[in-house]
């Protein structure tokens, strides 16, 4: 078993020591302008949307999508480890267009991306759902900080002390550049409740105007159940040390309210006047059940 990272905070987000240590060369990445990010607060989509996107410029091409793991096809820019090669070093080292994911809050998004102008799909989820799913990830991913009880993790993501910081600076930073006309921002609710018009949104924003048999085929590649089967966007294939799936899937449940089966009712009265806190000052809102 690895070793938990201790945390460093960088312009205010704590990230594991190594994301840290890298932080001045995700800053200085050099974006190009056919790059598409994919940019969420964690456990708000990513996976989802990474393989839909993939799909959407490879044409609903799933035996293409088959011969490699998301986590390939769509580097995490931030991403750092021990002994293997950095988000930036690999996306340096792609050829052709680039996807990527990123948990960048816009104000700590590399200038080089505004510069050229990249296209920026955000996801946003309820945020009681993604405190839980960020939760059982913690717990089952031990290159993440200790979880410790939910109590103490929700405490964690309220006062931004977790991995990534404060989720309402990640989507309210986002929700403010929602109108660019680089910026698509969508919810994962909706995507779980009319997803094809989702899809098709997506398709709209990226310039693809595919036909209604691939949209089809890439709406049912990426349901939760294929997704969650599908060892190419389950994470399954990592090592025990790097993701346990015996203590929680990656892809765990995939719904809107799964925070009922988990806070209390004083917990979840803490978390509202967290919300009512920082919500406040912004017209978002969050659908919370479905
Ligand atoms: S991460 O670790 O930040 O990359 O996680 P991320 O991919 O953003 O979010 C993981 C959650 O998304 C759910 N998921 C899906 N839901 C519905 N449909 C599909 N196809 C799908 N794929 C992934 C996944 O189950 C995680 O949510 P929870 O609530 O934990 O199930």
């Amino acid at each position: 078993m690895l070793d938990r990272p201790q945390m460093i905070t960088v312009s205010g987000m704590p990230l594991p020591e190594p994301f840290a240590a890298n932080w001045e060369n995700v800053q200085r990445f050099q974006a190009r302008d056919d790059d598409v990010l994919i940019i969420t607060f964690p456990r708000s989509g990513t996976t989802w949307m990474s393989e839909v996107v993939d799909l959407i410029f490879h044409e609903g091409d799933t035996e293409k999508a088959h011969q490699r793991p998301i986590y390939e096809r769509v580097p995490f820019l931030e991403w750092a480890g021990p002994d293997m090669p950095t988000g930036t070093e690999i996306l340096d080292n792609i050829k052709g267009r680039r996807i990527m994911k990123s948990h960048c809050p816009a104000d700590l998004l590399p200038q080089s991306f505004s510069e050229k102008n990249c296209k920026v799909i955000y996801v946003a989820r309820n945020p009681k759902d993604v405190m839980v799913s960020f939760y059982h990830f913690h717990r089952m991913h031990p290159i993440s900080s200790t979880p410790g009880t939910l109590q103490e993790f929700m405490m964690g993501f309220i006062e931004g002390t977790i991995t990534f910081g404060s989720w309402s600076r990640n989507v309210k930073g986002w929700w403010k550049n929602r109108h660019q006309k680089n910026v698509l921002f969508l919810f994962y609710e909706d995507l779980l409740e009319d997803t094809k018009p989702e899809i098709k949104k997506v398709m709209t924003f990226l310039e693809k105007d595919l036909p209604d048999d691939v949209l089809e085929k890439i709406h049912q590649h990426t349901t939760f159940r294929a997704m969650k089967e599908n060892k190419m966007t389950n994470y399954t294939d990592l090592p025990l040390d790097v993701m346990d799936h015996t203590i929680s899937p990656f892809i765990r449940k995939g719904i809107c309210g799964d925070w009922k089966n988990h806070l209390t009712v004083a917990q979840n009265e803490i978390f509202d006047e967290f919300l009512q806190r920082e919500l406040s000052d912004t017209d978002l809102t969050f659908r919370y059940q479905d």
